[in-house]
């Protein structure tokens, strides 16, 4: 039987249109309820039994036969080992995206994380200092989601923001271990270590790490170990059981988002050729079967024609089931009536991904409004984004670029506000004060501002 890949034909004139749009576009991130019980048990034990508990779940689910926590850290010289043992192709592209991403990250910060201030005329001082967080948690997937990009792509602004102690943490589960879907057993106290992501832990200049995963390595870092210490964010992507465990530590600890399924949007005017665009579809499907793609052009047979290289490509790929599966499942390619409706739906999706395909990129650019990271131009594909051009590919999924952003240095700082009142300035402000929390019943409050009065 030969694959196919037929995303769903949709168009704005039908009359069914909103409710097949609808349906393409839902999908549920629900909590499961088995999930979040096993999650919050290892939490609860690691909390109460530290390295113990992180031993035993590291040996029950990945297989390591370490005898203690600190026989699970990596080194600074395991990371130089790992990028010296690449291919010079492999440590030249990985200094080559690293510098660009920092020179990104420097820009923003350069751009909106400094601390800012200014007088009133009477001497006042009122500010904002933005400070970077001491103490980061990066989590790095293992096994098949393994991305030395996203290692970059969270500890390089990390550190661009100044955070002082970068801790990575990545499982090295043992083949045929539970967290790689098998029965168990323990046959080593390495694990599989996937070299490029030391590499890139090298790179980035992470400044501590350990050979652990799941729910159990979030735990550590939220409450911290013997072994482990306890940081103030975790950042990274993770499975299920990853994700789970960020939003109950959160609140003892920041975390960024949680990342949903990859999505691209892709809005065509008919000018790219259509195996560009067919191949930008395959890139985000090619991450996982629920990830999304969507084209949305005014031109009919500019869609047939990507969907005709959509079948003369896909045999190509090594990852095709998938690419299969996830445009069957929950791709599109939407007829609309003009570049501007598009560029109306593609709001209404606030994609992860928006690419304007066109000719006229800046045409349509200032029309839309809502997407993780806006690539403009045929030759912009999003995959450049997602490796080396420089922004963030940490980004907002499932609609949330509605209301939030890439990661940034933002992530990695915080602001405390700044005021120095003058004897002058008291004298404007004191009044003010004393009137609304007399007005609020507070009379300490009211003294406070009274007390600062010139007798005078
Ligand atoms: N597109 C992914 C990031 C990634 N792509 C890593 C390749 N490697 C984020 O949505
Ligand atoms: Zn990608």
């Amino acid at each position: 039987m030969t694959l196919k890949a037929a995303p769903a034909r949709l168009s704005t004139t039908s009359a069914s249109f909103d409710a097949e749009f609808k349906a393409r576009l839902h999908w549920s991130a629900d909590a499961d309820a088995a999930i979040e019980k096993v999650v919050a048990d290892i939490l609860a034990d690691v909390q109460k039994r530290g390295d113990d508990a992180v031993l035993e779940y590291t040996r029950r689910f990945d297989g390591l036969g370490a005898a203690t926590v600190p026989e699970l850290e990596l080194t600074q010289a395991d990371f130089k080992e790992a990028f010296d043992s690449l291919p010079q192709d492999q440590r030249d592209a990985l200094q080559a995206a690293a510098q660009r991403v920092r020179s990104y990250h420097e820009a923003q910060k350069k751009a909106s994380g400094e601390s800012w201030s200014y007088r009133d005329t009477d001497g006042t001082l009122l500010g904002q200092k933005v400070t970077p967080l001491d103490r980061v948690g990066i989590y790095v997937p293992g096994g098949k989601a393994a991305y030395p990009s996203s290692l970059l792509m969270n500890a390089i602004p990390a550190h661009v923001a100044g955070v002082s102690e970068i801790i990575m943490v990545v499982p090295t589960p043992v083949k045929g271990s539970v967290a790689t879907g098998g029965a168990g057993g323990q046959s080593s106290t390495k694990g599989e270590r996937n070299v490029l992501v030391l590499a890139a832990a090298y790179v980035a200049g992470v400044t501590r790490a350990f050979t652990i995963g799941g729910a159990q390595a979030v735990a550590a870092l939220a409450y911290g170990t013997a072994t482990i210490p306890a940081v103030d964010k975790i950042t990274g992507p993770g499975n299920a059981y990853v994700a789970a465990a960020k939003r109950r530590v959160f609140g003892t600890v920041g975390i960024d988002m949680i990342a949903g399924p990859s999505e691209i949007l892709v809005l065509a005017d008919g000018t790219t050729p259509p195996d560009w665009v067919a191949m930008d579809l395959f890139s985000q499907a090619e991450h996982d079967e629920l990830a999304q793609s969507i084209l949305l052009c005014p031109d009919a047979a500019y869609i047939d024609r990507v969907q005709a290289e959509i079948d003369r490509l896909l045999p190509t790929m090594p990852r095709a089931e998938i690419i299969a599966a996830s445009l069957n499942g929950r791709g599109a390619l939407i007829h609309t009536k003009s570049m501007e409706e598009a560029c109306e739906i593609s709001n209404r999706i606030a994609p992860e991904h928006l690419e304007v395909s066109s000719n006229e990129p800046n045409r349509w650019e200032p029309l839309l409004r809502h997407a993780g990271a806006i690539f403009l131009g045929a030759f912009t594909s999003e995959s450049l984004g997602d490796y080396c051009a420089g922004p963030n590919h940490v980004l907002p999924t499932s609609g949330t670029a509605r209301f939030s952003s890439p990661l940034g240095v933002y992530d990695f700082q915080k602001r405390s506000s700044l005021i120095e009142v003058s004897e002058a300035g008291a004298q404007v402000l004191g009044p003010i004060a004393v009137t609304l929390a007399e007005g609020e019943g507070l009379q300490a409050h009211a003294e406070a501002a009274r007390m600062r009065l010139s007798k005078i």
